[in-house]
Parts: C-alpha cells; sequence; structure tokens
C-alpha cells in the first residue's frame, strides 16, 4: 500500500467541498426539493482534525483521530451565513458539536478549524448530541442538547441518563454552559426544544418525558412546560401536545425536532416519529401546527410522513432513519429543512412557507383505521374523476 500525502489528502477535501449540489429532479411530491448530494459527510471534515500532518511522527499518514459520522445538526442563519451545529462522532463513538457554515443553503459547508469547545461543568457526562438552537426573543441564541451520563444506580454497562444539557452564545464561537433542565416529573429527557418566545412571560420548552434512556415507556409523547429562570430550568407539568397513538408512525415513541416556525396560521413543527418494525425501529419525519398564542394547543395534524428514508438515506449506523434538528426560515420565505439520514450524514431538503402551510393545514387526519383511510382515499378519487370528466 503506498501512503499519501497530506497535501493530496488536503486537495481531494477541497475538491469535495466545492463540488455543486444540484436538485435531485427524479424526486417530486409538490412540498419539498431533495438534493442529489448530503449537505456534510465525515469527507467533509478537514484532514487537520484527524491526521498527524507531519511524515516525520505519522510516516504511513494514518488516521490518528477519525471521524465516524456526522450527523443531526442544530441550524441557524446568522450574519447572512448558513450555519450547522453539527453532531461529529469520533471512532471513539463520543459525539461533539461542531459548527459547518454557508454562504449558500444546499452546498458549499466547511467546517470552522475548531470543533466546539463545551464548557466542561457537568462532570457525570460521558456524551453530549443534537443540538437545537433557538434565536430567543430574549437576545440570546441556545443551545439545547442531549447531555448523557452513566446511570450510577444500574449494574447494567449500557445503562444510561439522558437530560437536557443548555448553552447559550451570540456567535456560535464563546458559549455559556447553564445548568442541565430539571422535569420534576420525567426521570429522562430528550429531544428537547426551546420555544423562541416567551409564553406567559416565561421561557417554554418542548420536552420528551421518558422514563428510561431508549424506551419513553408511560411518556405519552412531545410535551410542553414552562420555566421561570433559564440559568436554573426547572419544569414542572409537563402537558402532552403530540400525542403517541397505536398503528401511527408515532408508535413507539416521538420527539421535538426543529425549533417551531411561526407563520401567520400558527406554528409549524417539523418532529420524528418511530415505529418499530422485524428490522428495527423507522424513523420519519412529521409535522403538525400549534396555535400562535398558545403553542401547546394543537390546530393541525396531517397524517402520515412528511419525510422518509429513500434510496442510500435508508443505509448507514442506523439503518432506515431520518431524523431533524434543524430548519432555516429565511427571509425570502424559503425553508431549509436539514436532516440526517441513518445516524450517517447531513442532507437538506428544500420547500417554502407556503407550501408548508398547505401541507400542514390541508393534508386530511389520519383517521387511523384501515376501512376510514380507504375512504379517505376513494372520495379523492371520486372527486378527481368527476373533475377529469367534466374537462373532457
Ligand atoms: O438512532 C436514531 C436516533 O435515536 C435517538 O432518538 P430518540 O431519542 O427519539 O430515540 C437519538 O439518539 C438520535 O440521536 C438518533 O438519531
Amino acid at each position: 500500500m503506498r501512503s499519501r500525502s497530506f497535501e493530496s489528502l488536503t486537495e481531494q477535501y477541497e475538491r469535495l467541498l466545492v463540488r455543486p449540489n444540484p436538485a435531485d429532479e427524479h424526486f417530486y411530491n409538490g412540498l419539498f426539493i431533495r438534493y442529489r448530494n448530503p449537505v456534510l459527510t465525515r469527507e467533509h471534515t478537514p484532514p487537520f482534525w484527524m491526521y498527524d500532518a507531519n511524515p516525520e511522527t505519522n510516516p504511513f499518514m494514518m488516521q490518528r483521530l477519525g471521524v465516524n459520522a456526522v450527523l443531526n445538526s442544530g441550524a441557524i442563519k446568522l450574519n447572512g451565513k448558513y450555519c450547522l451545529v453539527v453532531r461529529a462522532e469520533g471512532m471513539d463513538r463520543k459525539s461533539f458539536f461542531a459548527v459547518a457554515e454557508s454562504d449558500r443553503p444546499t452546498e458549499g459547508f466547511r467546517f470552522r478549524d475548531y470543533p466546539v469547545i463545551l464548557p466542561d461543568t457537568e462532570k457525570q457526562e460521558t456524551n453530549v448530541y443534537d443540538m437545537r438552537l433557538t434565536a430567543h426573543e430574549d437576545g440570546w441564541i441556545y443551545g439545547v442538547f442531549c447531555s448523557e451520563s452513566k446511570d450510577p444506580a444500574n449494574a447494567d454497562l449500557s445503562a444510561a441518563v439522558a437530560a437536557a444539557g443548555i448553552v447559550r452564545t451570540k456567535d456560535l464561537e464563546n458559549w455559556e454552559r447553564l445548568p442541565n433542565l430539571v422535569t420534576l416529573n420525567s426521570p429522562q429527557q430528550r429531544n428537547v426544544v426551546l420555544h423562541p418566545e416567551f409564553v406567559d412571560g416565561k421561557y417554554a420548552f418542548y420536552t420528551r418525558p421518558m422514563d428510561d434512556f431508549i424506551e419513553t415507556g408511560s411518556g405519552g409523547g412531545i410535551g410542553f412546560g414552562l420555566c421561570e429562570d433559564i440559568t436554573h430550568a426547572v419544569v414542572g407539568e409537563e402537558k402532552i401536545i403530540s400525542r403517541r397513538k397505536y398503528h401511527t408512525l408515532t408508535e413507539a415513541k416521538n420527539g421535538a425536532g426543529a425549533v417551531p416556525i411561526k407563520t401567520d396560521k400558527g406554528w409549524i413543527h417539523i418532529a420524528h416519529g418511530v415505529r418499530n418494525t422485524a428490522a428495527g425501529l423507522r424513523y420519519v419525519l412529521y409535522a403538525f401546527a400549534t396555535d400562535l398564542k398558545d403553542p401547546s394547543k394543537i390546530i393541525a395534524e396531517p397524517s402520515g410522513m412528511l419525510l422518509g428514508p429513500l434510496g442510500r438515506e435508508r443505509i448507514g449506523d442506523v439503518s432506515n432513519v431520518v431524523f431533524t434538528n434543524g430548519a432555516i426560515a429565511d427571509n425570502d420565505g424559503k425553508v431549509y429543512i436539514y436532516y440526517a439520514s441513518s445516524d450517517t450524514r447531513m442532507h437538506v431538503a428544500e420547500t417554502d412557507i407556503e407550501r408548508l402551510k398547505d401541507y400542514v393545514f390541508h393534508t386530511p387526519e389520519d383517521p387511523l383505521r384501515s376501512p376510514d383511510c380507504v375512504r379517505q382515499r376513494a372520495e379523492l378519487i371520486r372527486k378527481n374523476l368527476e373533475y377529469m370528466s367534466e374537462r373532457r
């Protein structure tokens, strides 16, 4: 085997970063555009993160600290740049955060030189992942993420505890760590999202109450709770707003995804739903809307999935998964949904506010039983055949 030079690895990386990312012309659903290439993969991480560049200390030009995957990214537009706070996973399984940014929403993402150095204030914490970025009306950008620790009360080596970590920043460079969120009624939390506005003068969190690290158990779905002081965040009552239901795509679990998008008709939420299959858990994206004044009140629940894994998205470290924790609603009305496929790489789907509203408010609700679903479809067919025959 011939060793490569650090320079040739850097050239290959630079070529990848300028590769154009055309729209996928084979995919159509009237709601969003898929793009042909992922926006970020592990190949997008700079060689100087992984190799020792000095051939004297690295004679075989071997990776010293490889990166296994880049996935579940928070997203925000800041100072005209599209910024993703990526979950990068090292070869050692530990995840860390890193900022990748671009002038364009669908291509050209480049990592900043250093990953995010989070203040190390939670000494029990082993792993961090899946940051949601909220530009809050209080002037801060908050990052809420999963802070995972070994469960000290359980001898099982894989028993863990998930909590919501909180940081805040103004520039995605300097981060202030706040104490983890305390939810008085739920032993574990993952997929927690901070609402961008005060509700009744308080900070509002979308939560996902769980009895256990993997299983949500009695946790009925996506919760909503208020907190007085973000610097010592405590949530008491968690009202379930998007409830898990039998024989739907949220049967096994669900979780809030991107920070809700404000529209004139309500807050649009893009979340994930999970069901169990013979091949393991299947994760897809779904949407719902809540009331502008009371974001805990559901006002529209379109049936079924918004986006599911397709083609090569189906395969990866955890196959059959799509997951979002970040979307950018741009000034021109376009909306970019950043999603990871199979816990391995990042993609973007492009839509706009008008289409999202049309989808959320005009897709029929799930009638929950096959006979009613077929009636729903037969009615659509009847109307279409009538319309088509009138035009003949
Ligand atoms: O592996 C799929 C996803 O599993 C978890 O999501 P949830 O808490 O809903 O089960 C998360 O660990 C997420 O990072 C991961 O993508």
